[in-house]
């Protein structure tokens, strides 16, 4: 073991999901070192515990590994889990950080930010309960990082051989390396009626997966093909690639778009979804028909007694606060409680635990319940075509009858991508200083209720985060939210996230886009958005 001395990288405060930058800057020793020396530092008493470790697969990936191996070991750690080929999806991490009981785990992903030698790379430390650090030791981490003045490693000489299924040794901890696969299949087939899912996949059924060449391939393979019998071309750009194949595997209309010609096209199959680079996110559409990932969240949680694990009832439901309130109603007609948390996974994890929740989604394509403490792509795919199979109904029918019940909330989140930082936090600051002002004004033909910054008090442990978006609330439940990304790793994202409740089933059949038009004008008039960014149009649109 050495001690090398160091001193502090700019650049290190993680994110919504952890640390992400360039791979050129991870690259630059001691820039990873620094940040995993830090994680050790602020995680508390894990000498002769065990830590997982695995990624998406991106390029660095294997590097990185070998870092953290030598740095883990020369920390304390009596063993390490590391996926086969150092591959494990963010969902599969959480679910092995729990099975075994391990202190934590580094997952090495920047989730669907494009990879290769000239992209993205990530870490993020996920806590015992399997889920992201909450920002107590995130912010631990980063004070950390600004006065590090050592790490320690281990100088093995030669690299942990990580392609065979086995057991070695770096000093005195022991390195195992897992199936990637298994133990996530496991805990999938014990959540799912995977022979009614069986039996639809042998019917006329078709369905399509795109793994986007990043982590869920392998994962979709076993469990889609292999247990649940889904045909050989059902799962598309399977091979899990370092570069991602150049693609950037965001699943969504404008990144997905081979899987949307494919279910938009003649001769669609009935179900198509997709997962991102790490395997967190999920689309889900039907024949020539998408599903908002809001929407999906409010139909899950509305058909949950139609899955094996959750039979008995759900215990609450909570949703990001950009995400539209369709959950909300749900919730209210099964009379449970419903939670508004900021933006990230990590606000989840204490109401999971507290079990005041059992389902948590994003509007960012991100759904979830307390099997694990990520969101999971492949298990709300899974969790799709088991209410698929109960109610042998088409996609868009389940939808629109969900709407006929509840409501439509219409829904859209466009995204400006790559703007100044500096015209990015203007056109936020341009509506916080009109709040007294639009307040009890009319826009957009409607009454402005409220308009403020999102904070967030933690129900259970008191933390409070503040700075969470700014909105403006009508009194009819249409919202106006701006808010600036942090997982980007150039420039600034603007994300302005817009939605309507509409109850009269007449107009439940428009576009969204058409149904939301005089909100998106009404923001881009009070914030100056185009003005501040030049950016005639939204990056992405969903
Ligand atoms: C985005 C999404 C957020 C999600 C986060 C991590 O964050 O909006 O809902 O939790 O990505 O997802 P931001 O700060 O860029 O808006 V993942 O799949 O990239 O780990
Ligand atoms: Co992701």
């Amino acid at each position: 073991m050495i001690t090398v001395n160091t001193k502090p990288c700019e650049g290190q405060k993680p994110g919504t999901s952890g640390l992400r930058k360039k791979v050129k800057v991870f690259q630059q020793t001691p820039y990873l070192e620094n940040f995993v020396q830090s994680v050790f530092d602020s995680i508390g008493d894990f000498q002769g515990k065990t830590l997982v470790v695995g990624g998406d697969g991106r390029f660095f990936n294997d590097q990185a590994i070998q870092i953290i191996l030598n740095m883990a070991s020369a920390n304390g750690f009596a063993r390490v889990l590391v996926g086969k080929d150092g591959i494990l999806s963010t969902p599969a991490a959480s679910c092995i950080i729990r099975k075994y009981k391990a202190f934590g785990g580094l997952i090495l992903s920047a989730s669907h930010n494009p990879a290769g030698p000239d992209e993205d790379f990530g870490i993020k430390y996920n806590i015992g309960n399997g889920g992201p650090a909450p920002e107590k030791i995130t912010d631990a981490i980063y004070e950390c990082t600004q006065t590090i003045q050592s790490y320690k490693t281990m100088t093995s000489s030669h690299n942990v051989d990580l392609t065979d299924i086995g057991t070695s040794s770096i000093g005195d901890m022991r390195i195992e390396v897992i199936d990637s696969v298994a133990d996530y299949a496991d805990l999938m087939e014990s959540l799912f009626d995977f022979d009614a899912i069986r039996q639809l996949l042998a019917s006329d059924f078709r369905m399509c997966f795109d793994a986007m060449h990043a982590v869920t391939g392998p994962y979709a393979k076993v469990i889609l093909q292999d247990m649940l019998g889904a045909s050989g071309d059902s799962v598309m750009n399977a091979t899990p690639l370092s570069d991602f194949g150049g693609g950037h595997p965001d699943p969504n209309l404008t990144y997905a778009k081979d899987l949307v010609a494919i279910m938009y096209g003649d001769d669609a199959p009935d179900f198509g979804a997709a997962s991102d680079g790490d395997g967190d996110r999920n689309m889900i559409l039907g024949k020539h028909f998408f599903v908002t990932p809001s929407d999906s969240l409010a139909l899950l949680a509305a058909n949950a007694h139609c899955i094996p694990a959750y039979q008995s009832g759900i215990s609450g439901i909570a949703r990001s606060m950009p995400t539209s309130g369709a959950a909300d109603r749900v919730a209210q007609s099964l009379g449970l409680d419903c939670y508004e948390t900021p933006t990230g996974w990590k606000f989840f994890g204490n109401l999971m635990d507290a079990d005041k929740v059992t389902l948590c989604g994003e509007e960012s394509f991100g759904t979830g319940s307390n099997h694990v403490r990520e969101k999971d792509g492949l298990w709300a795919v899974l969790f799709w075509l088991n209410i698929l199979a109960v109610r042998k109904q088409s996609v868009e029918s389940i939808v629109t009858e969900h709407w006929q019940k509840f409501g439509r909330n219409y829904y859209s989140r466009h995204d400006y991508e790559g703007v100044a930082t500096d015209a990015a936090e203007q056109v936020l600051q341009n509506v916080r200083d009109q709040f007294e002002t639009l307040t009890a004004s009319t826009l957009a033909n409607r009454q402005v209720q409220s308009c403020d910054d999102f904070s967030y008090t933690d129900p259970i442990d008191q933390s409070v985060s503040q700075n969470q978006g700014v909105r403006v609330l009508f009194e009819d439940g249409s919202r106006i939210i701006f808010r600036l990304s942090g997982t980007g790793t150039q420039g600034a994202t603007i994300r302005l996230y817009l939605e309507s409740f509409e109850g009269d089933v007449e107009k439940q059949g428009m576009d969204a886009q058409d149904a939301l038009a005089d909100l998106i004008a009404a923001a881009h008039d009070i914030s100056k958005l185009g003005d501040l960014t030049d950016m005639d149009k939204p990056t992405v649109i969903t």
